[in-house]
């Protein structure tokens, strides 16, 4: 969704293409020099007018608007940049393209009714004009720019299809959970703020394509750990509809005691107001059953109940 948008060209890069273009034209046969010279000019400018403003009308149309994004992608992308004045930015960048088409019209019409021997001094006129206009967008280019490196960073998570989102401390078993899970290689993005990639993973369950989400340094943590970006980096994933898979490690190997697990367990469901299961990791070396959903990545054990266990949350969670 943010990898289509183009480069961002600066100021200048901007009026050089369009008058290296502009250079080239060359008006075929006309009965008298000035009769060429003037068809020449008025090309000139419409190409000058043509290139610039559809660059800059791709621009806006590709930068996503701030009003259509998903409030998941709106509160990630509130976090890596100021969004108002992203949006100050992209109408700058329509005003000035509505600006160009204005100066051009203007300009076409003077060259065609002036005499001859002002025809390029008119055209010069224009040039000026028309590398001022961009010039003053120097700012705002810069900043699209930077957002869009940014942008660029952003998970690639589709925050429109049914979703359960992993949770659970360190070394629970989550990434391998994940992966027993899914079909294909859970996919890496990263996400702000994190050291860590995030993976998704996606499946069919009954005849629903779900995407999973494993997000190692956000939901394995308790809230005093967190600095304040991964807190809200932590809040954006709130706006993802989801279910809530919490994984508690009961086996010996445990790297954090139950008690951890379960004050882990308690913040995340208070924070993230969605659907929590319980799921117990590790079975196959844990001591028992422990919680009423219990797997085993190593051994498959109670792998195909949580699957239909979570193909009866999809049933209840999205049957609106
Ligand atoms: N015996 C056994 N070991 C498991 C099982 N699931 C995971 N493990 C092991 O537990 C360890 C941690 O598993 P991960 O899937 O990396 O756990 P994680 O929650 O993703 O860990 P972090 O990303 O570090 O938070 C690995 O050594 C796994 O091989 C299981 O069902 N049985
Ligand atoms: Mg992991």
């Amino acid at each position: 969704m943010f990898n289509k948008i183009p480069t961002v060209l600066r100021p200048q890069e901007i009026i050089d293409k369009a008058f290296s273009r502009a250079s080239k034209i060359e008006v075929p046969y006309e009965s008298t020099l000035e009769r060429r010279v003037r068809n020449e000019v008025i090309s000139r400018v419409s190409t000058i007018e043509s290139l610039t403003c559809n660059y800059l009308d791709k621009l806006v149309k590709r930068f996503p608007s701030s009003e259509k994004l998903h409030p998941f992608f709106y509160a990630i992308l509130d976090l890596l940049f100021d969004i108002d004045r992203y949006k100050i930015s992209l109408s700058r960048l329509n005003t000035s393209s509505n600006k160009i088409r204005e100066l051009s019209t203007v300009y076409i019409r003077r060259v065609k009714g002036i005499d001859g021997k002002r025809i390029n001094q008119t055209m010069r006129e224009f040039y000026g004009r028309f590398s001022s206009i961009i010039n003053d967008l120097s700012g705002d280019l810069s900043y699209l720019s930077e957002c869009r490196d940014r942008m660029k960073k952003v998970p690639d998570i589709n925050p429109e299809i049914q979703t359960f989102i992993i949770a659970g401390m360190p070394n629970t078993g989550k990434s391998s959970l994940i992966s027993a899970l899914t079909t294909s290689k859970p996919r890496i993005a990263s996400y702000p703020f994190t050291t860590q990639d995030i993976h998704v993973g996606y499946r069919q369950i009954g005849y629903q394509s779900v995407q999973m989400i494993d997000t190692p340094g956000i939901l394995d943590r308790p809230s005093s750990e967190r600095n304040e970006m991964e807190v809200k980096a932590l809040l954006a994933l709130q706006k993802i509809d989801g279910v809530i898979l919490f994984l508690f490690d009961h086996s010996p190997e445990a790297t954090y005691e139950m008690e951890h697990q379960e004050n882990l367990y308690h913040e995340i469901k208070q924070m993230m107001s969605k659907p929590i299961v319980r799921v117990q990791s590790k079975l196959d070396i844990s001591p028992g059953r422990m919680e009423e959903i219990a797997v085993s990545v190593s051994t498959g054990e109670g792998i195909s109940e949580l699957l239909k266990y979570m193909e009866s949350i999809l049933a209840k969670t999205y049957a609106r």
